[in-house]
């Protein structure tokens, strides 16, 4: 199961009681408070792992809890502080503050944090402090206090997590352009291929080898079509997947060999990300004009590239492996210079809901 989006509750421990208790010593009749001090609550912590893909476990776990700590014990003792609680997420997961009721609202659209590297840690509630011993209560006046302070509660919250996969490239695409073909070909990824839309449901990440000993990531999304943004076909929600791509590619089944047009294709993709979101739009990106390999595919080619005449497009056929290494050399140039390849673009935005 894939989860890229989930609502849930976290409460950290709550620290420990103070205690009240008094000396008992042989010929110490009266022995002074010596209650100690309560333990304090785990946190309830999220830590970005490279090795977690998305955010299923918590679809298992929506609440999550931190222990208490224990209380404080005569002879000075101190309660044992609870451990924390550490909930591992995928690199790319956005923390939002939610309403505790039914919806899935958020409050406010900019995310308390954004997980982008591997091992980030954020502290998502912090457990309460423990409560203090009597101890801490004498005085002149009172040498045999029995006060003493419970431990602290600790944060609670509703929080929406939600995963932007962060990739070098993003593939955009109709359903059965090829863009899990092709990933295949560039990457040791291996996404399902078949003839039937909609065959890829999540996105899939792969790692490419550049010339130079370099390395880049792309990212499978699901496919689109005119009218996701009224939610037709799996609707665009998926885009956020491609929000932090630097590069967008454009894999277009150039050969038409649905019955569509690879201009009306490439026009209508661009519209749908434009309405997804107009900074998509801005993006650089190119066009990747696929399976050569069939009839048709030539003319369509000539077709393109007068009406996109701005844009570079690479022909291939993901099919039989023509073009690819132009395609590497292409996306190779494009990310040159840009030292820091995987360095992510950080989404600020609320997720469209
Ligand atoms: N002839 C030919 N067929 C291709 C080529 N690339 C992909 N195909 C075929 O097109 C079909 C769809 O390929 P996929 O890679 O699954 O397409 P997709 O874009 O990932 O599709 P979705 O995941 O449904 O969005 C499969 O039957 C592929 O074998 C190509 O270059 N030439
Ligand atoms: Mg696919």
């Amino acid at each position: 199961m894939f989860v890229d989006r989930i609502k849930v509750f976290a409460q950290a421990g709550k620290g420990g009681r103070g205690s009240v208790s008094f000396r008992r010593e042989k010929f110490v009749p009266k022995g002074g408070p010596d209650g100690g001090d309560g333990g304090r609550g785990g946190d309830v912590v999220l830590r970005a792992e490279r090795h977690v893909d998305n955010l299923a476990n918590l679809f298992y776990e929506p609440i999550i809890k931190a222990k208490n700590g224990t209380h404080g014990k005569g002879k000075k003792m101190a309660g044992r502080a609870a451990a924390n609680k550490i909930v591992k997420v995928p690199v790319g997961t956005m923390v939002y503050l939610a309403s505790g009721d039914g919806r899935d609202e958020l409050h406010g659209s900019q995310p308390l944090v954004d997980l982008v590297h591997d091992g980030e840690e954020f502290l998502l509630c912090r457990g309460g402090a423990g409560g203090k011993g009597n101890v801490h209560f004498k005085s002149s006046r009172n040498r045999a206090p029995r006060q003493y302070t419970d431990g602290e509660e600790g944060e609670q919250g509703y929080f929406v997590l939600e995963l932007r996969t962060i990739a070098d490239a993003g593939l955009v695409g109709y359903p059965n352009a090829g863009k899990s073909t092709l990933l295949r070909k560039l990457s040791a990824a291996r996404p399902k291929v078949a003839a039937y839309p909609f065959t890829t449901l999540h996105p899939v990440v792969g790692v490419m080898e550049l010339p130079g000993y370099r390395h880049a990531t792309i990212a499978d999304v699901p496919g689109l079509i005119e009218g996701a943004h009224r939610g037709v076909g799996l609707g665009h929600e998926f885009l956020r997947h491609i929000t932090r791509c630097p590069i967008l590619i454009f894999v277009i089944d150039v050969a038409g060999s649905e019955g569509r047009s690879p201009v009306e294709d490439l026009q209508n993709l661009r519209k749908e990300i434009d309405l997804y979101d107009p900074m998509l739009s801005s993006r650089p990106w190119l066009i990747v004009a696929n399976k050569m390999d069939l009839p048709n595919a030539n003319e369509n080619l000539e077709m393109l590239r007068e009406k996109f005449s701005k844009t570079s497009i690479v022909p291939i056929s993901a099919a039989n492996g023509e073009g690819i290494d132009t395609l590497k050399e292409a996306l190779a140039e494009r990310m040159m210079g840009d030292k820091a390849v995987s360095s992510p673009i950080k989404g600020g935005q609320a997720p469209n809901l």
